[in-house]
Protein backbone atom coordinates (compact mmCIF):
# COMPACT_ATOMS: atom_id res chain seq x y z
CA UNK A 1 0.00 0.00 0.00
CA UNK A 2 1.48 3.14 -0.58
CA UNK A 3 1.47 6.30 1.89
CA UNK A 4 -1.57 7.93 0.41
CA UNK A 5 -3.79 5.16 0.57
CA UNK A 6 -2.46 4.24 4.37
CA UNK A 7 -3.14 7.83 5.17
CA UNK A 8 -6.66 7.96 4.63
CA UNK A 9 -7.84 5.64 6.58
CA UNK A 10 -9.09 5.68 10.05
CA UNK A 11 -5.88 4.95 11.59
CA UNK A 12 -4.82 8.45 10.21
CA UNK A 13 -4.03 9.89 13.86
CA UNK A 14 -1.36 6.83 14.40
CA UNK A 15 -0.46 6.25 10.77
CA UNK A 16 3.11 4.97 11.17
CA UNK A 17 3.24 4.87 14.54
CA UNK A 18 3.81 1.05 15.82
CA UNK A 19 0.68 1.69 18.67
CA UNK A 20 0.54 -2.36 18.80
CA UNK A 21 4.29 -2.82 19.88
CA UNK A 22 4.10 -0.26 22.85
CA UNK A 23 4.44 3.28 20.62
CA UNK A 24 2.78 5.74 22.25
CA UNK A 25 2.28 8.85 19.84
CA UNK A 26 3.38 11.87 22.39
CA UNK A 27 3.18 15.58 20.29
CA UNK A 28 3.42 14.54 17.37
CA UNK A 29 6.67 11.88 18.47
CA UNK A 30 6.54 8.15 17.88
CA UNK A 31 8.04 6.83 20.93
CA UNK A 32 8.59 3.70 22.82
CA UNK A 33 10.11 3.67 26.30
CA UNK A 34 12.14 0.25 27.26
CA UNK A 35 12.67 -0.33 30.99
CA UNK A 36 14.83 -3.57 30.38
CA UNK A 37 18.73 -2.21 30.78
CA UNK A 38 20.94 -2.56 27.90
CA UNK A 39 24.10 -1.35 26.58
CA UNK A 40 24.49 1.42 23.60
CA UNK A 41 24.64 -1.00 20.60
CA UNK A 42 22.21 -3.51 21.87
CA UNK A 43 19.77 -0.50 22.42
CA UNK A 44 19.96 0.44 18.98
CA UNK A 45 19.59 -3.01 17.42
CA UNK A 46 16.14 -2.92 19.62
CA UNK A 47 15.22 0.11 17.99
CA UNK A 48 15.99 -0.55 14.46
CA UNK A 49 13.96 -4.12 15.04
CA UNK A 50 11.11 -1.44 15.43
CA UNK A 51 12.05 0.56 11.94
CA UNK A 52 13.39 2.95 14.97
CA UNK A 53 16.12 4.53 16.11
CA UNK A 54 17.01 5.81 19.71
CA UNK A 55 15.29 8.54 19.96
CA UNK A 56 17.09 11.91 19.01
CA UNK A 57 15.85 14.27 21.66
CA UNK A 58 17.66 17.86 19.92
CA UNK A 59 15.44 20.36 21.46
CA UNK A 60 14.52 21.36 25.28
CA UNK A 61 10.88 21.04 23.22
CA UNK A 62 11.16 17.55 23.15
CA UNK A 63 11.69 16.99 27.00
CA UNK A 64 8.06 17.08 27.71
CA UNK A 65 7.27 14.61 25.15
CA UNK A 66 9.68 11.67 27.27
CA UNK A 67 8.70 12.86 30.49
CA UNK A 68 5.18 12.03 29.75
CA UNK A 69 6.40 8.89 28.52
CA UNK A 70 8.34 7.88 31.62
CA UNK A 71 4.82 9.16 33.44
CA UNK A 72 2.55 6.93 31.21
CA UNK A 73 4.94 3.91 32.27
CA UNK A 74 4.69 4.79 35.99
CA UNK A 75 8.62 5.39 36.05
CA UNK A 76 9.84 9.13 37.07
CA UNK A 77 13.07 10.27 35.37
CA UNK A 78 13.46 12.77 37.95
CA UNK A 79 14.96 10.22 40.72
CA UNK A 80 18.38 10.38 41.51
CA UNK A 81 20.50 8.06 39.29
CA UNK A 82 18.06 7.79 36.39
CA UNK A 83 18.58 7.76 32.96
CA UNK A 84 18.12 6.73 29.28
CA UNK A 85 19.96 6.52 26.23
CA UNK A 86 19.49 8.48 23.80
CA UNK A 87 20.29 8.67 19.44
CA UNK A 88 23.27 10.43 19.83
CA UNK A 89 27.32 9.57 20.52
CA UNK A 90 30.67 10.56 18.74
CA UNK A 91 31.80 7.31 17.91
CA UNK A 92 32.43 7.65 14.27
CA UNK A 93 34.75 11.42 15.26
CA UNK A 94 35.58 11.85 19.01
CA UNK A 95 33.81 15.58 19.68
CA UNK A 96 31.59 15.16 17.27
CA UNK A 97 28.34 14.04 18.21
CA UNK A 98 25.71 13.35 15.73
CA UNK A 99 22.27 11.91 16.39
CA UNK A 100 20.95 8.90 14.54
CA UNK A 101 19.87 11.23 11.60
CA UNK A 102 23.46 12.43 10.86
CA UNK A 103 22.45 15.85 12.11
CA UNK A 104 24.97 17.14 14.73
CA UNK A 105 24.72 17.67 18.53
CA UNK A 106 26.67 20.66 19.71
CA UNK A 107 29.08 20.40 21.76
CA UNK A 108 28.21 24.11 23.21
CA UNK A 109 24.43 22.99 23.17
CA UNK A 110 22.24 24.48 26.24
CA UNK A 111 20.99 20.98 26.34
CA UNK A 112 24.15 19.75 28.11
CA UNK A 113 24.41 19.04 31.67
CA UNK A 114 26.74 21.60 33.26
CA UNK A 115 30.30 20.52 32.22
CA UNK A 116 29.14 18.03 29.88
CA UNK A 117 30.30 16.84 27.42
CA UNK A 118 33.63 15.66 29.34
CA UNK A 119 34.61 12.53 27.82
CA UNK A 120 34.66 11.03 30.91
CA UNK A 121 32.59 9.27 33.58
CA UNK A 122 34.28 8.03 36.86
CA UNK A 123 38.20 7.05 36.19
CA UNK A 124 36.95 6.26 32.51
CA UNK A 125 38.01 8.56 29.69
CA UNK A 126 37.06 8.38 26.30
CA UNK A 127 33.17 7.80 26.30
CA UNK A 128 30.78 8.19 23.49
CA UNK A 129 27.41 7.79 23.96
CA UNK A 130 24.86 9.97 24.90
CA UNK A 131 22.22 9.76 27.96
CA UNK A 132 19.29 12.07 29.14
CA UNK A 133 18.65 12.28 32.99
CA UNK A 134 16.54 15.05 34.40
CA UNK A 135 17.99 17.82 36.81
CA UNK A 136 14.91 20.22 36.99
CA UNK A 137 15.29 19.72 32.85
CA UNK A 138 16.31 17.19 30.54
CA UNK A 139 20.04 17.41 30.62
CA UNK A 140 22.03 15.15 28.29
CA UNK A 141 25.94 13.33 29.70
CA UNK A 142 28.36 11.43 27.72
CA UNK A 143 29.29 8.40 29.28
CA UNK A 144 30.62 4.81 28.26
CA UNK A 145 28.54 2.69 25.57
CA UNK A 146 29.13 -0.37 27.96
CA UNK A 147 26.47 1.29 30.37
CA UNK A 148 23.49 -0.97 30.77
CA UNK A 149 20.46 1.84 30.48
CA UNK A 150 16.84 2.30 30.15
CA UNK A 151 16.33 3.27 26.40
CA UNK A 152 13.71 5.52 24.46
CA UNK A 153 13.02 4.53 20.83
CA UNK A 154 11.46 6.66 18.37
CA UNK A 155 9.83 6.00 14.65
CA UNK A 156 9.60 8.53 12.11
CA UNK A 157 6.38 9.45 10.82
CA1 LIG B 1 30.29 12.86 30.81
Amino acid sequence: MDRLNRSADAKAPYDGCPVERGYLLLEYRCLKLYFIKRNYSDAVTRCEGDRGHLFNLKSRDDGPALLMLMETMGKDLGTMGKSVWVGANDIKVAKVFRWSDNTTLAVDSELWADGQPDDMYDDVKNVECVRVSYMNQVVLDDVPCSMKLWFACQVDI
